[in-house]
């Protein structure tokens, strides 16, 4: 099948270029001027400037026959301008680390680094004299856990890229989405903390939207005007960029003892403006402030553990830069920035990823590098749910740690039931198929009244559009607000909102109709309100049978409960996505953690919010890897995910509240985190 779509790509790759012949000639023509410049500069080939053969003899990089094969088909049709890694021979020193350990069990000497740093930068300064005669524009090079440069390039150019002799690979340049979700509170790591096992004298890098290094979590001074003397402006509305230059400079606020270093690779105004670097990662959309927080913040898995604020997503979107990540993972490896790599931190966290992972992308590739020179990267499997093969790049990099979301210990599942007098027409009663808002829970006992239609009850807000409140429109005719149970069209504002009006104006309970088609009743996030009674949601099949139904009955009576709560502890979570990966069909995820916490939340202080997802789950990892680390300072990564795993808790279930059927090892892995038990299998 691959070969077939490699040939798909070959026909499309040639149509873009406008046919093969005079692509041909104009790169020898290429090719020849550099020769000759070079020649003439200083008599020879640039040593250095070339790659090195296996006999050690240096050749020059030059422009050879069109190699599609080195192109990656997901390029194929590619039209227009696109950004694409192209990654080089030259091995980089997390992967020359990687082999020397392999080979004798020791890392890198003093010097070696900065060697392979040497040869890595010549050749891609070489290969960017080619890059730079076919008027591509560089976006960022990588240099030490993957050799690659990214570029910004007309697709139709892709096939003289690809002649370039020393390219190994051009694959598209990724932006991964990070995965926000709520739940609620959990440590899975104070019996090793209580004996002083918490992550101390190990650094994690957390590759995220920044820190708010200012929040009490990471010991700061905890006041909003400390967040405002570092990035300069709250965040109430991060979605406009900020231009304040107080979020790009250091201003003499960081790094902290906690936040011990960091840098911004992508800026504050991307995706909206280019990506920019500043020396600043102060965290404004929020992400990386909870991420940092759950894995080694104060009250965090490793709290005893430095963190690395690594700026690499959007400070204004959930989008994370495909370039910066990469320069991410290099300085992870590299800190101080000195071309060493013996100050490597001891785990990369990434709680971010592509659905439908490939190993071939270059941030897989960095993170297999970057493991196997020793450092520990957890990855999220992803929010993509119980679909088999969607779990998340970097996560099935076959080193890296990928993380699955398990259910705190304090969740439920809770069934509810409605009941309406007389029963609309064709439809079940009680009806059981209803949406739960976890912020205005159904009562144990009814919430009962006359159910009145209203319309779509929003209040006024004009930035939406709404000058004035929705009129409410009762149906039937005149029928009243107070006491009555009111049935609320889903949509235009949130549904806290409307609830919150419903409230203020009487209301007992709430039912909100969907305004789409579908099989299960929404659930909404919390949006603000501060009156809010119990409130469930139905079909927009339902809802439609209960407006059938009010204009034919002078009061229809209403009635809806909690029926049954029940533990979902120890089991998956719907949401956490599903191995194996797509590339090798490699078993992923390794592992879960409860992926709920209140953790702190950026701009406030002090102030936590709810944090979730495989991207609360990843930093659970994170911080017991970085607690391992602690115990055994020489293992290699590989032993640490070992441990963790051949620890882990087994009885694992894809849903408790339906079934004792185990979750499967593509959704759960070797099951999920104990990490007392991880330590005690070594102590
Ligand atoms: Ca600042
Ligand atoms: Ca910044
Ligand atoms: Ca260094």
């Amino acid at each position: 099948m691959k070969r077939i779509a490699m040939l798909i790509a070959v026909a499309a790759l040639l149509n873009a270029c406008g046919g093969g012949s005079d692509q041909a000639e104009s790169q020898a023509t290429v090719s020849n001027q550099l020769t000759t410049a070079r020649t003439s500069a200083n008599g020879s080939l640039i040593s250095g400037a070339g790659d090195v053969d296996s006999a050690g003899s240096v050749y020059a990089i030059e422009f050879g026959a069109v190699a599609l094969d080195r192109i990656s088909a997901s390029l194929r049709g590619a039209k227009g301008s696109i950004d694409v890694w192209v990654a080089l021979k030259q091995p980089p020193a997390a992967a020359r680390q990687a082999a020397r350990i392999d080979a004798t069990g020791a890392k890198l000497a003093r010097g070696e680094s900065n060697a392979a740093l040497a040869a890595v930068d010549a050749e891609q300064t070489s290969t960017m004299n080619l890059l730079a005669s076919l008027g591509v524009e560089v976006l960022g090079r990588v240099r030490l856990s993957h050799n690659a440069i990214a570029v910004r390039v007309d697709a139709a150019q892709l096939p003289a890229i690809s002649s370039i002799g020393n390219v190994v690979s051009v694959n598209p340049v990724i932006h991964p989405v990070l995965a926000l979700a709520e739940v609620v509170p959990y440590v899975g790591a104070a019996a090793a903390q209580a004996v002083g096992k918490d992550g101390r004298g190990t650094r994690i890098a957390v590759l995220d939207s920044g820190i708010d290094y200012t929040h009490a979590a990471f010991g700061g001074p905890g006041t909003v005007a400390a967040y405002v003397a570092a990035a300069g402006v709250n965040p109430s509305n991060p979605s406009v960029p900020t231009t304040d230059p107080r979020a790009s400079t250091l201003d003499g606020l960081f790094p902290t003892a906690k936040v011990i270093g960091g840098y911004d690779f992508v800026g504050e105004g991307w995706p909206f403006t280019p990506r920019t670097e500043d020396p600043d990662p102060i965290d404004r959309q929020g992400h990386g402030t909870s991420v940092g927080h759950i894995a080694a913040g104060f009250g965090g898995v490793a709290s005893g553990a430095s963190l690395y604020a690594v700026k690499v997503c959007s400070a204004v979107s959930s989008s994370c830069n495909g370039v910066a990540l990469l320069l991410g993972v290099d300085f992870a490896l590299d800190p101080n920035g000195d071309g060493e790599i013996d100050d490597a931190v001891d785990v990369i966290n990434m709680s971010l990823g592509s659905a439908y992972g490939q190993i071939e992308d270059d941030l897989t590739q960095a993170s297999s590098n970057a493991s196997r020179a020793g450092v520990v990267v957890v990855a999220a499997a992803g929010n993509n749910a119980d679909h088999p093969y969607i779990v998340s790049s970097p996560s099935i990099a076959a080193e890296a740690i990928s993380v699955a979301q398990t259910q705190i210990p304090s969740a439920l599942a809770r069934f509810a039931a409605l009941t309406v007098s007389p029963p609309p027409a064709g439809q079940p009663n009680p009806n059981t198929n209803v949406g739960i808002q976890d912020w205005a829970l159904p009562s144990t006992s009814p919430t009962a009244g006359q159910l009145v239609f209203v319309g779509r009850g929003c209040p006024a807000d004009p930035a939406l559009g709404i000058p004035v409140d929705d009129p409410y429109v009762p149906v039937p005719a005149g029928a009243p607000i107070a006491g009555s149970i009111l049935l609320i069209d889903r949509g235009a504002c949130n549904a806290s909102l409307k609830v919150d009006r419903a409230a203020k104006a009487g209301a007992v309970g709430v039912i909100i109709a969907d305004n789409v088609p579908g099989t299960a009743p929404p659930i909404f996030g919390f949006g603000g309100g501060t009156n809010i009674v119990p409130t469930i949601s139905v079909t927009q099949a339902y809802g439609n049978a209960l407006k059938l139904l009010l204009p034919t009955v002078p009061a229809v009576k209403a009635s809806f409960q909690l029926t049954a709560e029940v533990p979902l502890v120890g089991g998956i979570v719907a949401s956490s996505a599903r191995g194996p990966s797509i590339s090798k069909v490699s078993i992923k995820p390794e592992i879960g953690a409860p992926g709920a916490s209140l953790a702190a939340a950026v701009g406030t202080g002090t102030g936590v919010a709810r944090f979730g997802g495989t991207s609360g789950a990843t930093p659970v990892i994170a911080g017991a890897a970085a607690i391992m680390k602690q115990v055994h300072p020489t293992r290699s990564p590989m032993i640490i995910k070992a441990l963790l795993m051949n620890s882990a808790e087994t009885q694992i279930r894809t849903n408790p509240a339906a079934s004792a059927e185990l979750a499967p090892i593509t959704r759960i892995g070797a099951g999920e985190l104990r990490v007392d038990r991880a330590l005690a299998l070594e102590a």
